[in-house]
């Protein structure tokens, strides 16, 4: 019998994203590096796809120290098998061996025990092999009929099944229950993707999802419910995902970015709306969606509904505000759209014009000021109206002008679409009638293209643009995280998402009133279609409806989230799955006095917004409260409403560990 040692493991970490962005799994991944390198050291290798159009730019190729690896992969390159070894380039340099599938297809399943030949040699540590996802998790079916000596934890980001019934038009959470689902995935042609992702959770020593609504999901579709425990250990399986959030030495820096980020945006504005920009730019709120095109699955669908009843409820209110709502979600076009790229030319003509008259001008009062010599009115002799602009001057200024007149209204989508007619998004926003007309509140610009600095319309890359917003709105039905309202949230952007997505029902559950810090969340379970469309509109509304110093508050409260998304404290439950797998397949080498005590804490409103019924009907006064959280740990400096806003001094608070989520 091999001891092996669990106090210092070898961790495995295995996906289809390790170097490769696809979606939200890299994002994971790649952030997640610095505090897992920070545990494991040496001891943690990522294993993922080899595709050598990126792989140049994502790894540092390396020489392979660990002897037992070593011997592995020249046996493996003996056999053909073509991989990359070396350091992921990103925070951390995590270790990292990448394989070219295609040169191991024809003998897939060696190719897997060849790998895991590795515990046969190293036998002086316990291995553990973290698998996200089903495309990756094919192995652990494989390992456990092998009977190799090592420990599996399958995280599954979403389930197949799920997302593909979502899509459609069935009414999924409250039918949950009675899916049958070997029926649907056939149905589907996912049957045997479906098996693969259903053996990986079964087979693994420890199953866990990435938020309780998928947990909820995957008991239901996948059959096995995540978390577990043993005689000594238990958790409740749920690995929320973290980020790193980037903290400035200025503490306002980020609101000091927002409003030079905003400025470019206004630019943006001045140039699409040429010709009807009859609106005032200090009187408007960027509002964004972004993500993958899934109109349905990230609410598209009822966020364009939501902004034409909020369009109603401006106009009805007589409201001096314009909203601005972009939708940036990747589609096939053509090109950039004449009208946009048009209205970025005028707009620009004219600013240099304007620019070059004013200089003249300068250069002309400089002159005669230099020349004043006496007699008359100074400044009449100085600034003459009629002398100051000259005629030519004047014909330029009139013809820039009269190239900002355009006939129709302006444009909906910045680009020509491939499917115009029948592309899902623009055929809502033409339903519902926002067509940026004059007597519209609120406008719509369809981006169907992801945001990057070298684009000629805005010019912004996505993490700028969104700084320079007011709030981000994220309505997903099928959601299983949602890294958007997240980095909106590390970002001090407020947000918009839904009790359906995994983010907010993180956010439900640690916070006591999470509207107060920014995060809005939409009752998508309970409530009906119409119901919550009104309640977007509503948060919509209340929002529109803040002063600007109520929003510079709200979003210093929203960026002190920002400690509490971090990996630091999220990559906890990381820590845990472990511990649990280590649990279940070496449970001789541990003792009871390591159970570990969780205990479940809310973080409290806000100290400067105003007292919620439930606290006043508690009749716990804000000392008790504040004096509660010191206990916990919290680090709390004392506010007040007027302190709660830019010059704001230091992070509300330090979150306790351990951080308890059920
Ligand atoms: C930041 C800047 C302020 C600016 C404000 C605008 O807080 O530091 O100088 O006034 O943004 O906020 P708003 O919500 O109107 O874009
Ligand atoms: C999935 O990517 P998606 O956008 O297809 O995994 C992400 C990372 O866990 C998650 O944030 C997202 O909700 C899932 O849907």
């Amino acid at each position: 019998m091999v001891h092996r040692d669990v106090r210092n493991p070898m961790l495995f970490e295995i996906a289809w994203e390790v170097a490769n962005k696809v979606g939200g799994i890299y994002t994971v991944i790649r952030s997640k590096a610095p505090v897992t390198v920070h545990e494991f050291g040496e001891r943690y290798t990522l294993i993922g796809p080899l595709f050598y159009k990126t792989a140049a730019a994502e790894v540092e190729p390396e020489e392979v120290t660990n002897p037992f690896m070593k011997d592995i992969l020249e046996e493996m390159s003996r056999q053909g098998i073509r991989w990359l070894y070396g350091r992921w380039l990103i925070e951390g340099a995590p270790q990292v061996l990448l394989l070219d599938t295609g040169s191991i297809s024809s003998r897939l399943d060696d190719w897997k025990a060849d790998i895991w030949k590795f515990v046969a040699r190293e036998k002086s540590k316990a291995v553990i092999a973290h698998f996200h996802e089903w495309l990756a998790g094919v192995g652990i079916p494989l390992l456990r009929k092998r009977h190799v000596d090592l420990t599996t934890i399958f995280t599954t980001h979403a389930t197949l099944l799920g997302r593909y019934l979502c899509a459609g038009s069935v009414d999924f959470y409250n039918n949950i229950q009675n899916f049958v689902v070997d029926e649907e995935a056939g149905k589907r042609g996912i049957y045997h993707r479906y098996c693969i992702e259903r053996a990986a959770a079964h087979c693994s020593d420890v199953f866990t999802t990435v938020s309780q609504i998928t947990a909820y999901e995957a008991e239901h579709l996948l059959q096995r419910k995540p978390g577990g425990f043993t005689l000594l250990y238990d958790i409740h399986g749920v690995l929320p995902n973290g980020l790193n959030a980037v903290k400035f030495s200025a503490m306002h820096e980020f609101q000091n970015l927002h409003a030079r980020n905003k400025e470019k945006i206004h630019n943006f504005v001045r140039g699409h709306f040429y010709g009807h920009f009859d609106f005032d730019l200090d009187n408007t709120l960027y509002f964004f969606t972004a993500g993958r095109y899934e109109f349905r699955n990230k609410g598209v669908d009822m966020f364009i509904e939501s902004l034409a009843r909020l369009n109603s409820r401006l106009k009805a209110c007589n409201s001096p505000m314009t909203v601005v709502a972009f939708i940036i979600m990747p589609a096939a076009t053509q090109s950039f759209a004449v009208e946009a790229l048009k209205g970025q030319a005028v707009t620009k003509q004219l600013k240099e014009t304007v620019k070059d008259i004013t200089e003249k001008i300068g250069q002309r009062i400089f002159e005669k000021a230099a020349r004043y010599t006496g007699g008359g009115d100074i400044v009449s002799a100085v600034m003459e109206q009629n002398e100051l602009l000259t005629n030519e001057d004047r014909v330029l200024l009139k013809r820039r002008v009269i190239a900002l007149k355009r006939g129709g209204w302006p444009p909906i989508v910045t680009h020509n679409m491939v499917d115009d007619s029948s592309d899902p998004i623009l055929n809502a926003i033409r339903n519902v009638r926002l067509l940026n007309g004059p007597d519209d509140r609120v406008k719509v610009i369809f981006h169907p293209e992801f945001m990057s600095s070298n684009n000629p319309l805005i010019g912004l890359d996505y993490e700028d643009f969104v700084r320079g917003c007011h709030l981000g709105v994220f309505p997903s039905y099928y959601e299983p995280w949602g890294y958007t309202p997240a980095e909106c949230t590390v970002m001090g952007v407020p947000s918009i998402t839904t009790n359906l997505s995994g983010f907010g029902g993180f956010m439900e559950e640690i916070l006591e009133t999470s509207s107060d810090y920014g995060i809005y969340v939409v009752d998508r379970r309970m409530k009906s279609a119409d119901e919550s469309i009104n309640q977007l509109a509503d948060h919509m509304l209340q929002f529109c409806q803040k002063s600007r110093r109520q929003r510079i508050n709200q979003r210093n409260r929203t960026e002190r989230l920002s400690d509490l998304l971090d990996w630091k404290i999220m990559g906890m439950e990381y820590v845990r799955a472990r511990k649990l797998a280590l649990h279940r397949a070496y449970p001789d080498s541990f003792v009871g006095s390591e159970i570990e005590s969780h205990r479940k804490v809310k973080i409290p409103k806000p100290l400067s917004a105003p007292g919620s019924p439930r606290i006043k009907g508690s009749g716990i006064s804000d000392e008790e409260i504040t004096e509660g959280m010191h206990n916990l740990g919290f680090r709390i400096p004392g506010q007040t409403d007027d302190e709660d806003d830019e010059v704001n001094k230091e992070n509300f608070f330090l979150y306790p560990f351990p951080l308890e989520i059920r």
